[in-house]
């Protein structure tokens, strides 16, 4: 039958792969091309992307690609919210800053009382985010960069500006802005206008499944693909693309796309705008054939990659299974912390960080990394189960399961306590959602696949998945209610 081959590029906060899908006749198979690490730069005026040496990651993908024979085409997607600014001769303005970096501090909450945190939100249906796209151009005002700049481009949009010279937004992405207007679909013209901001900086919309050009004559010398291959807008924020590639096959599912970040919610056909949404933090992002991610972001597994991160640094041995069989062994409930605790978004010394958080609140302090990485993951578990039972009640829907997909899926532990934790079956995997999603949009716009739910089925009949179903046993429950009393969230849009 009719098949096609795709190549997926997804940009990810610690690493960038490339990957080959490969969909036809009831089949969807995906292999690694190439992998790269995504190291951010501290520059003495903020923490930066190495936004070249991820082009050249993607380039270097695409050789492979034309190695294994070639591609029908090319989709691109990364983590959201950042950007790059083109002068008038489209030259890119410096590197683009980090989400991390903290130069939005203060500026975020003074911007959103400026506007009207309630007024932002019935535009924009964000939750508050420090460094939303709308609050990182609001701390460069004034500066010769936003001056000089002519257009913006959203990281996988300038990525796919590098492949084929043209312009455009993706709208998965664009609705991470907080310049989206949520109910009509199109950039806030009066947003932009209010913020001093000239909404010529704005390109034109493009849906996931859009044509986006072809690759440029010199992408094609340097990579060996031939000129002119397309280029398709796929749903280029991550979480977006995940959501497509979440295999739920009946109603009831609830997802938690688990990777650096947790983005734990439901899929909606319309966004959920009221005040009590708002004041619990949820967020309606775009994602794919008008459908709404009604989500909340949870610090995630940031916190063990970053505790990892500073204890390599110092030597003392932080391998990943061996971190995890210490956690499986370390005293349960022993102390839960709020992952979304404003303290754990900047990169740093993080065991130290939980440490404080933990003396703050008046629990035992995590001594060894086993009872720190065991902290994180109860912690991150009471989160799941917090967001998706307040995301079903404010949206009126009942959550009978969860779908866990990225990397976070292969935490079997995680898994596991997610599950207890929430007291419903979790169905772990595709750990590649994302680069499925990509996939699947571009073998759609290509016609080899139909609607939102026959990708779905097609990726639980093709992708491993693993069930954990969880513990029945009462004073387990009670353990996991008892934990979840003691966390005192804090207030994500107050
Ligand atoms: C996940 C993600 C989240 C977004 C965060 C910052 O990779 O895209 O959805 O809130 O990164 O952009």
């Amino acid at each position: 039958g009719p098949h096609g081959v795709f190549a997926a590029a997804d940009l990810g906060a610690t690493s960038g792969r490339v990957m080959l899908g490969r969909v036809g006749s009831g089949r969807l198979g995906l292999t690694e091309l190439h992998r790269f690490p995504n190291t951010p730069v501290p520059l003495p005026d903020g923490l930066r992307w190495d936004v070249l040496g991820l082009f050249g990651g993607i380039l270097e993908g695409l050789r492979a690609a034309a190695r294994s024979g070639g591609v029908d085409s090319v989709g691109v997607d990364s983590w959201a919210v950042d950007y790059g600014l083109l002068d008038a001769d489209g030259a890119l303005l410096g590197s683009p800053y980090h989400y991390r970096d903290r130069r939005t501090e203060g500026v975020a909450e003074a911007v959103r009382d400026r506007l009207g945190a309630a007024e932002l939100y019935r535009v924009t249906g964000l939750q508050h985010l420090p460094f939303n796209t709308v609050f990182q151009l609001a701390s460069a005002a004034g500066t010769a960069q936003l001056g000089a700049a002519r257009t913006l481009l959203m990281i996988p949009d300038l990525m796919v500006h590098w492949l084929t010279g043209t312009v455009g937004a993706e709208e998965t992405n664009a609705s991470t802005t907080g310049l989206f207007d949520t109910r009509s679909g199109a950039w806030s013209e009066e947003l932009a206008a209010r913020l001093g901001l000239d909404p010529g900086l704005l390109p034109a919309l493009r849906s996931p499944g859009d044509p986006a050009g072809g690759l440029l004559p010199r992408v094609a010398e340097f990579t060996g693909l031939p000129a002119g291959t397309p280029v398709t807008a796929v749903a280029s924020h991550d979480t977006a693309s995940a959501v497509v590639a979440v295999p739920a096959t009946a109603p009831g599912a609830a997802y938690v796309s688990c990777g650096t970040w947790s983005l734990a919610g439901l899929e909606l056909d319309a966004p959920v705008l009221t005040e009590e949404s708002r004041a619990a933090g949820f967020t309606n992002e775009r994602g794919i054939d008008g459908t709404v991610r009604y989500l909340r972001n949870i610090m995630g597994l940031w916190l063990l990659e970053e505790c990892r991160r500073t204890w390599t640094a110092r030597g003392v041995p932080a391998g990943l299974d061996g971190l995890l069989a210490d956690a499986a062994r370390a005293e349960p409930f022993a102390s839960v912390v709020d992952p979304d605790a404003p303290e754990f978004l900047a990169p740093g010394d993080m065991p130290e960080r939980i440490r404080a958080h933990c003396r703050r609140t008046g629990q035992p302090v995590p001594g060894s990394p086993g009872a720190v990485v065991r902290c994180v993951l109860e912690s991150l578990a009471l989160a799941h189960r917090r967001t998706l039972r307040r995301a079903g009640e404010l949206a009126g829907r009942e959550v009978r399961r969860i779908h866990l997909v990225g990397g976070g899926a292969r935490n079997e532990l995680l898994c596991r306590m997610t599950a207890d934790a929430a007291g419903l079956p979790v169905v772990a995997g595709p750990v590649e959602a994302t680069a499925l999603g990509n996939v699947l949009v571009q073998a759609r716009a290509a016609g080899l696949v139909g609607d939102l739910a026959s990708m779905r089925a097609l990726v639980a009949r093709t992708q491993p998945l693993r069930h954990y179903v969880p513990q029945n046993d009462p004073a387990a429950r009670a353990a996991w209610d008892a934990a979840a009393a003691r966390v005192e969230p804090s207030p994500r849009n107050p």
